[in-house]
C-alpha cells in the first residue's frame, strides 16, 4: 500500500490551483465573501507570524468557499518604507531592487503555503499604477479641505540633519548618533481626520460583537472624546485664558492655573521678573519626549510667570505657572488646577507649596495630608451657591452660571490629532502638488498623475540631508507651474506609507482597472470586507486611517458605506519558548525549515490546532510531528477506502453509529468556524478520524459506505486547514480537484438526535412505565423524570413514598407505603 508521505503530495499538488484558477471569484451573482489579510510588509521572506496570520484567515476562505459562496481572498504588498530605503543606501542600490526581490521570494513560500489566494488581482503599493490613485485620492481629500499644510514641530537631529519619530528619541538624544535631538518646526501635510472624530466613535456601534472588543477600546481612548466645558479666566492686566475642564463642579476649588511651558501663551505671559527662567525651563523641555512628559509618576516642575487671573464664578485670584505636565495641543493648552480633586494637580501644589482646597465631600481622607486627591462621587462643599449639590448636578449647574455670565459653556474635546502624513524621505509615494510663487499650492493636474518617484537614484543619494532626497533632484523637482508655467517646485515630500494602507482593500475589487480608482459596481459587489485578519499592533493607526479614508471617500460619493471591515480577527503571535522571537533572543524558528521538515500540511494545521486563533502560540509546546502523524492517518482513510474496491454505496446501508459522527462533526463544524473556534474543528476532525478507523477494524472494513462518507466529511473538513492532504484524499476518493468546491455535505438532522435507551420504572417491584432517555442521563435526572410520570403517579396517588433504588440510566424502582 501507498504511505503518506508529505513530500510527495506536495509535488503533486504544487502549482495546480494558480494554473486552474481554482481561488479566482466566479462573480456570477452568487452570494459573496470577502476575506482580507493584512497584506504583508516584504522586508524579507515569509515568517511564522504571516504563516500563522494567513492561516487562520485561509480556514473563513475556505470555509466560505464550501459553503458556496463566490469568495474574494486576495492579496498584495505594503512595499513602500524605511527598510528598503535604508537597505537601499547600504547596498548602493534603488530600493525596487530590494523591494521586488524580496517579493518574489516571499511570494514564492506564499504559493508553497497553499493559501487560497487570488494571485490575479495581487497588487503592489510600490507600483506607479496603484501610487496613481493613492495620489489622486490625496488629491480629492485635499478639495474636500481634508488635506492641508501647518508649520508644526518636529524631533529634530542636528548631527544627521533628519526629522525623528518619537520612538527614534531616546533620552531626548538620536538613537543612531546619540546628538542631543532638537525641535524644529517644519511645513507639514495633515489629513483632518479630526473632521470625523464624532462618525470613527459613534459607528463602532455597527463593530460591536463582530470586533474584539479591546480594539474597540482602544479606539475609543485614542480618540479621546470628553465632555466638558471651556471657562474663561480673565488674567490681571493680560488678555483672556480659556481652559477646558471635565469638572466644572469643581470650579471653587480652583488655587492656582497651569498653562502649557512649550506653548507660546507662557512667553506672552510671563512677566520680565521671570521670563529668564521660563526660557531656561523650555530649553530643558524641548528634550523630552511627549511621553516621558505625561508619564504621571514624573516629578512635577515648572516656572511661576509673576501673573494672575481671576476666577469667573468667586472672583478669587489665582497665581500662574507654566509646566510641562499641560500639553499645548490638548483642550486649550491651559487649565484651572483643583489639586484635591486631580492628582497631577495636587502634585504639582505639593512640589510648589500652593493651597489645597476640597469641594466635594466624599468621605475620602484630605488630600493636602495624605497627597492623594480624592476623586470619588460625593456633596459640594465650600462652593457657595452650588454647597450640598450633588457631582452631576453640580456639573450642570456651573455650566449655566457661566454661560449666563459670558464666561463658559459646555464643549467637547478629542485626544485625536490630525494624520501628519509628509514624510521627508523617498521610497513613498510623491504628494502630487507643485508650489509656484504666484499660485501657491497647485494640485499636479490629473492627467498627469502619477508623479512617479525618479529611477535613477541610489544609494548615498537616498541618504536624509534634513530635507527629503527628492528635493536635490533637479530634475525632478523644477517644473513649470500647471497654472501660469512659471518657473515652480514640484512637493519633495512622500506621504506616510499609512496612506497606501488605507484604501487597498477597494483597490482589491478592480485592481486592473486604469481608468478608476476602483470600479463601483465591483466595490458594491465585494466590499466592505466580510473578515479582516491582522495583527492586534494594528488596533489603532492602521484601522483608524482605514476607516477614516473609507468615510471620507463615502463622503465623496465614491462608495455606499462607512465601515471598510464587517467583521476583525486578531491572531495571536507566535511565539518560542514563552518569548517573542527575536534576533537578540536568538529564539527565531525559520518557517522555511518547518516547512521543509513537517510539511506545509503539518504546520499549518499544528498552527491551527495549537490555540483559539486569538492566543498566542508557543512554538516550544506544540508538536507539528504529530499533527503530521494525524494527516497520515486521515490520509490513510482515503487510500484504505479506494482499495477496498471503491464503490459507493448509499451511505444509508453504513455503519450507523459513525454516520452519526459524522453528521455530527459537520453539524458542529460549521457553528465552531463562524464562532472563530478553528481549533475546536480540528480536535472534532481528529475524532471523526478515529471513529471511522475504529469502525474499519471493528469488521465493517473500509468499504462500508459510512467509511466512505466518513473519509469525504474528514477531506472536507481538512481543506481548510491542510490543503495538500485534502486535495489527495478528495481525488483517491475518485472526485475531480478540487475539493474546495467540494461544497459542505447536507446534515441529515435525523443522525443528530443523542442516544437514547429505554429506562423502566417500577412501584413495589411491578413495572408500571417505560421511558425514553438519553444513555447517559444522570441518576438525579432519571429520578426525577421516573416521578414526574404520568402513569406512576396515577399508580400511586396520596401513598408515601419512602424509598427510590435508581440504577441508571436503565432502572427506578419507588418503595411506597
Ligand atoms: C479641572 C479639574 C478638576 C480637572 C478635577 C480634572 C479633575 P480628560 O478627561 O482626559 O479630557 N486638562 C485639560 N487640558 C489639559 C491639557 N492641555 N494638558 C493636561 N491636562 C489638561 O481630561 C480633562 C481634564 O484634564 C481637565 O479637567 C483638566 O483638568 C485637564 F477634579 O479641570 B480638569
Amino acid at each position: 500500500d501507498a504511505e503518506y508521505s508529505f513530500a510527495d503530495v506536495e509535488d503533486r499538488w504544487a502549482g495546480w490551483w494558480e494554473q486552474a484558477g481554482t481561488f479566482t471569484p466566479r462573480g456570477d451573482g452568487t452570494e459573496t465573501r470577502t476575506v482580507v489579510d493584512m497584506f504583508p510588509y516584504p522586508s524579507g521572506d515569509l515568517h511564522m507570524g504571516h504563516a500563522e496570520a494567513f492561516a487562520m484567515g485561509d480556514v473563513m476562505a475556505r470555509y466560505w468557499m464550501q459553503r458556496g459562496y463566490d469568495v474574494l481572498h486576495p492579496i498584495g504588498w505594503d512595499s513602500f518604507g524605511l527598510p528598503a530605503e535604508n537597505a537601499a543606501i547600504k547596498r548602493n542600490a534603488h530600493p525596487a531592487e530590494w523591494t521586488y526581490a524580496n517579493i518574489e521570494t516571499q511570494k514564492g513560500s506564499f504559493q508553497r503555503y497553499g493559501i487560497a489566494v487570488d494571485w490575479s488581482r495581487e497588487l503592489h503599493t510600490s507600483d506607479p499604477e496603484y501610487y496613481r490613485w493613492t495620489q489622486w485620492l490625496f488629491q480629492q481629500l485635499h478639495r474636500k479641505g481634508l488635506a492641508y499644510r501647518k508649520d508644526s514641530p518636529v524631533n529634530w537631529c542636528p548631527q544627521d540633519q533628519t526629522v525623528l519619530a518619537n520612538e527614534q528619541v531616546v533620552d531626548g538624544a538620536c538613537e543612531r548618533c546619540g546628538a542631543e535631538v532638537t525641535k524644529r518646526t517644519l511645513n507639514q501635510w495633515y489629513f483632518r481626520i479630526t473632521e470625523y472624530a464624532d462618525a470613527l466613535l459613534d459607528d463602532m456601534d455597527q463593530l460591536t460583537g463582530h470586533w474584539p472588543e479591546r480594539v474597540l477600546a482602544m479606539q475609543r481612548n485614542w480618540i479621546g472624546r470628553s465632555a466638558g466645558a471651556t471657562v474663561e479666566f480673565q488674567v490681571e492686566d493680560g488678555p483672556v485664558v480659556p481652559v477646558f475642564t471635565t469638572r466644572p463642579d469643581t470650579l471653587h476649588g480652583a488655587t492656582f492655573m497651569v498653562v502649557a511651558a512649550d506653548a507660546p501663551l507662557a512667553l506672552e505671559l510671563v512677566d520680565d521678573a521671570h521670563r529668564a527662567d521660563l526660557e531656561a525651563y523650555r530649553e530643558e523641555l524641548k528634550k523630552a519626549s511627549d511621553i516621558e512628559r505625561q508619564a504621571t509618576d514624573r516629578p512635577k516642575t515648572g516656572v511661576f510667570l509673576g501673573r494672575h487671573a481671576v476666577n469667573p464664578l468667586t472672583g478669587e485670584r489665582l497665581p500662574m505657572w507654566a509646566s510641562d505636565y499641560v500639553l499645548a495641543d490638548y483642550g486649550t493648552g491651559a487649565i484651572m488646577a483643583v489639586p484635591a480633586h486631580d492628582q497631577r494637580d495636587l502634585d504639582f501644589a505639593r512640589a510648589m507649596d500652593l493651597p489645597v482646597r476640597v469641594v466635594l465631600d466624599t468621605g475620602e481622607e484630605d488630600p493636602a495630608e495624605t497627597g492623594v486627591a480624592t476623586t470619588g462621587e460625593g456633596t459640594l462643599v465650600n462652593s457657595g451657591e452650588l454647597d450640598g449639590l450633588s457631582r452631576a448636578d453640580a456639573i450642570a449647574r456651573a455650566v449655566e452660571i457661566v454661560q449666563a455670565r459670558g464666561t463658559g459653556r459646555g464643549t467637547t474635546t478629542y485626544r485625536l490629532r490630525d494624520w501628519l502624513l509628509s514624510r521627508q524621505r523617498f521610497w513613498g509615494t510623491p504628494i502630487p502638488v507643485i508650489h509656484c510663487p504666484e499660485h501657491g499650492e497647485v494640485l499636479v493636474p490629473e492627467d498627469q498623475l502619477p508623479v512617479t518617484l525618479p529611477t535613477d537614484l541610489k544609494g548615498e543619494q537616498l541618504a536624509p540631508k534634513g530635507q527629503s532626497p527628492l528635493a536635490a533632484a533637479e530634475d525632478w523637482v523644477d517644473v513649470p507651474c500647471p497654472e501660469c508655467g512659471a518657473p515652480a517646485k514640484r512637493d519633495s515630500d512622500t506621504m506616510d506609507t499609512f496612506v497606501d494602507s488605507s484604501w487597498y482593500f477597494l483597490r482589491y475589487a478592480s485592481p486592473w482597472d486604469e481608468d478608476r480608482v476602483f470600479d463601483p459596481e465591483l466595490v458594491r459587489t465585494w466590499l466592505p470586507v466580510d473578515q479582516y485578519v491582522g495583527g492586534v499592533e494594528h488596533a489603532i493607526l492602521h484601522l483608524l486611517y482605514a476607516r477614516f479614508f473609507t468615510k471620507a471617500l463615502h463622503d465623496l460619493g465614491l462608495v455606499p458605506f462607512t465601515e471598510p471591515f464587517r467583521a476583525l480577527l486578531n491572531q495571536g503571535q507566535v511565539l518560542n519558548g514563552g518569548k517573542a522571537m527575536s534576533k537578540s533572543l536568538g529564539n527565531g524558528v525559520d518557517l522555511g525549515r518547518q516547512l521543509d521538515e513537517f510539511g506545509v500540511d503539518a504546520v499549518r494545521t499544528t498552527m491551527v490546532f495549537a490555540s483559539p486563533p486569538e492566543d498566542d502560540v508557543d512554538w516550544a509546546d506544540v508538536a507539528p510531528a504529530a499533527a503530521g502523524r494525524f494527516l497520515a492517518r486521515a490520509w490513510r482513510l482515503a487510500r484504505d477506502v479506494r482499495a477496498s474496491g471503491g464503490q459507493a454505496g448509499d451511505p444509508a446501508d453504513g455503519a450507523l453509529a459513525l454516520r452519526r459522527v459524522t453528521h455530527r462533526t459537520l453539524h458542529d463544524a460549521a457553528k465552531l468556524v463562524e464562532d472563530h473556534k478553528f481549533n475546536v474543528v480540528v480536535a472534532k476532525t481528529m475524532e471523526l478520524v478515529n471513529a471511522a478507523r475504529k469502525e474499519i477494524d471493528a469488521g465493517a472494513g473500509a468499504g462500508d459506505p459510512a467509511v466512505r462518507e466518513a473519509a469525504e466529511a474528514v477531506a472536507i473538513l481538512l481543506s481548510l486547514v491542510a490543503p495538500y492532504a485534502a486535495e489527495d484524499m478528495w481525488v483517491m476518493l475518485g472526485h475531480e480537484p478540487s475539493v474546495v468546491r467540494a461544497g459542505w455535505p447536507a446534515v441529515d438532522e435525523s443522525l443528530l438526535v443523542e442516544d437514547t435507551v429505554t429506562a423502566v420504572v417500577q412501584v413495589k417491584g411491578k413495572v408500571r412505565d417505560q421511558l425514553q432517555v438519553p444513555a447517559d442521563i444522570t441518576a438525579a435526572d432519571l429520578e426525577e423524570r421516573a416521578r414526574a410520570s404520568e402513569k406512576v403517579r396515577n399508580f400511586i396517588g396520596d401513598a408515601e413514598i419512602v424509598k427510590v433504588i435508581v440504577r441508571e440510566p436503565k432502572l427506578v424502582n419507588l418503595v411506597i407505603r
